[in-house]
């Protein structure tokens, strides 16, 4: 149904921009106004994730394009990976792996790390994904506060203040959208606020926390630790965080799974055939 042309083949025929009908992407790629200006014919534009903070979504709806996204079906797999995470940090998983790996358990004994029963949690962004985190977080026994914009129908606690929220929670986690409303919401501020024993875990996107900030956070002890699954620039090359030893880092796998991933992509090819059948996507984005 569908003639595939990758971006190395329009690369090397510029013609074929003329036929481009709808582009296929992920979060890992930007679609900029220029690139849908070159395509004359492009009505959708399908990202097989849930953000399209890499889409110039402004300029695609002046030009009447759809863009889609995979939300929900990826939902369970990130809270999955942020609990993991989470879990990871408090009790330095990475480091007690290799400590047995390496024979270095013969010498001495491993650091103590800290509990998760009876932590202040704060969510920034209690949307799908922040929702199916509290759900698996609250067994731990542990508090739960949010921060946005709009108090929701929840037991939890809202904050409309993220440095208020920082300075009420031990753990930190980033499930909001990425984007311009968000850019940098996490900075030294807030990070100075989260305090000493504070942790972090960003599952969102690496623009929500201003990184240098982060990284001066976690080498000066203004917070305890981070767990990353995003960054600002990806995939992460030479960085003071790939030396720290009270961070676990991820490469951005929040949806790899083989299940979540085959499902994003089912839903991203519905939204092509349905579109182009019918006129109508299954999953527009607002
Ligand atoms: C993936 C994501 O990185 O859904 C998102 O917004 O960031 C992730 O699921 C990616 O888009 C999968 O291809």
């Amino acid at each position: 149904m569908f003639t595939l042309i990758d971006e190395q083949a329009l690369q090397k025929d510029p013609a074929q921009a003329a036929s481009i009908g709808g582009i296929v992407t992920r979060s890992n790629y930007r679609i900029p106004a220029e690139l849908m200006d070159r395509l004359p014919q492009l009505r959708i534009i399908t990202t097989n994730g849930v953000g399209y903070d890499g889409i110039a979504l402004d300029h695609a709806r002046q030009r009447n394009i759809v863009v889609t996204n995979t939300p929900d079906v990826l939902n369970k797999a990130v809270a999955e990976l942020a609990v993991g995470l989470l879990l990871a940090l408090l009790r330095n998983l990475p480091a007690a792996d290799s400590f047995v790996r390496t024979g270095a358990w013969v010498g001495s004994p491993f650091p103590l790390g800290a509990s998760l029963a009876g932590k202040k949690v704060g969510i920034v962004g209690l949307g799908r994904i922040g929702k199916e985190i509290v759900q698996r977080l609250v067994p731990f026994e542990v508090d739960i506060s949010y921060f946005g914009r709009v108090r929701q129908a929840v037991p939890w606690r809202h904050f409309d203040s993220l440095p208020a929220m920082a300075r009420h929670v031990d753990v930190l986690i980033l499930s909001c959208p990425g984007g311009a409303a968000t850019r940098h919401i996490v900075d030294a501020a807030v990070l100075q606020a989260l305090g000493p024993d504070g942790v972090v875990v960003n599952v969102a996107r690496g623009s929500v926390i201003n990184e240098a900030d982060l990284c001066d956070a976690l080498a000066n002890g203004i917070i305890q630790g981070a767990a990353l699954d995003v960054f600002d620039s990806e995939p992460l090359g030479e960085s003071s965080l790939r030396h720290m030893p009270n961070v676990v880092l991820a490469p951005h796998i929040g949806s790899a799974t083989h299940e979540t991933r085959r499902q994003m992509a089912e839903l991203a090819i519905r939204n092509l055939v349905s579109f182009f059948r019918t006129g109508r996507a299954v999953t527009p984005v607002a």
